[in-house]
């Protein structure tokens, strides 16, 4: 009886991990586009332009990998989720991928069936105020009202540093993101705290008078922001992990959507390699050898991307700072295609 109750367990764990490793590159190929989580509107990394076509530094994961697997970033269809919703999406399978400012933390990366691919975007926590408030540093910030989102690492950050620069704060928890803006801008709140990339976006696309607002030189955290897929199919993590790779590396080899068709002539073996002249790298993965070539030539390297979306060629005008290539003292690192 025993012996059969175990091999029982024996099978459903057996059954479970099948059912984790379902060939996600599979179902994305039969179903036409690649499902992806983003924002419900963040300017700068997924948030709909006027005319409703999806833009962003997030955006451009999800182009890249519909790049890879299609040969066509367009591929792709983005599925907005807030904070709260996000990783539920994943478990369930309403999403292949999400692409979501979403901080990389163990807990994440464990308890919650999800996996990093990479870091598409170096970050830490900060605050937003009002500059009339006239405060300079985060710690006069005793007393304040504080406004986020529910869902986010953001409060259990926000709570540790209070703690521990005996800063006592009332925080206002709101669980859709418009909300939590207008309550924001209403002044139900003195500080707006998350990632400081998301408090740049805020303040240029949802304040009314930017200038009005300052984001505090203070960071209080690292918030590694990157996309993540469901445990369990490691194939699907791969062509996911070296889309993200494949635009940081086209940065550091000098391949851009503007050269890639005469890059194809390089006699570098790392830009043969990357563009598919030589090959191995997409069968490998089960996608098309020019695979890369088609996200460079498509969504651009993740210089492009960056510029183009948070950077000088957007309204948030963010520096590359820890985001710039390694070769130029940042953490962008691709890792070698070979
Ligand atoms: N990086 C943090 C924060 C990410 C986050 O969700 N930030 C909010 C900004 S307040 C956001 O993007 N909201 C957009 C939405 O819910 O649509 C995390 O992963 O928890």
């Amino acid at each position: 009886m025993r012996k059969f109750k175990y091999a029982a367990g024996a099978f459903a764990v057996l059954a479970g991990v099948q059912l984790a490793q379902a060939d996600t590159l599979d179902i994305v190929k039969k179903r036409g586009f690649v499902q992806c989580g983003v924002t419900t509107g963040f300017a700068g990394f997924s948030a709909p332009d006027a005319k409703g076509n999806w833009q962003g530094l997030d955006i451009d994961m999800c182009r890249a990998v519909a790049a890879a697997v299609f040969g066509d970033a367009s591929k792709y269809k983005a599925v907005p989720l807030n904070s709260q919703q996000r990783f539920t999406a994943l478990q369930s399978g309403e999403i292949d991928l999400l692409a979501r400012n979403t901080t990389v933390t163990q807990q994440r990366d464990t308890a919650l069936g999800a996996i990093h691919v990479g870091i598409n975007f170096y970050d830490g926590q900060g605050f937003l105020v009002l500059k009339s408030l006239g405060v300079k540093s985060a710690k006069e910030l005793n007393g304040a009202t504080v406004c986020m989102q529910t869902g986010t690492s953001n409060e259990n950050t926000m709570a540790d540093w209070a703690r521990a620069n005996k800063v006592d704060y009332k925080p206002v928890v709101i669980e859709q993101f418009n909300e939590v803006v207008n309550a924001f801008a209403a002044g139900r709140c003195d500080v707006f705290t998350t990632d400081a990339s998301g408090l740049a976006s805020i303040r240029i696309s949802k304040m009314e008078k930017p200038d009005d607002y300052v984001v505090l030189p203070e960071i209080i955290s690292k918030e590694p922001l990157g996309p993540f897929v469901r445990q369990g199919d490691d194939g699907w993590l791969n062509i996911a992990k070296w889309s993200l790779n494949a635009m940081i590396g086209a940065e550091e080899l000098g391949v851009t959507s503007a050269n890639v068709d005469e890059q194809l002539k390089s006699t570098n073996p790392n830009v043969q390699r990357l563009l598919g002249v030589t090959a191995g790298a997409g069968k490998n993965m089960g996608v098309d050898e020019k695979w890369a070539y088609n996200i460079v030539k498509q969504v651009g390297n993740y210089g492009e991307s960056f510029e183009r979306n948070v950077g000088q060629g957007s309204a948030l005008k963010i520096q590359r700072g820890l985001n710039a290539q390694w070769t130029n003292g940042g953490l962008m690192y691709a890792l070698p295609v070979r």
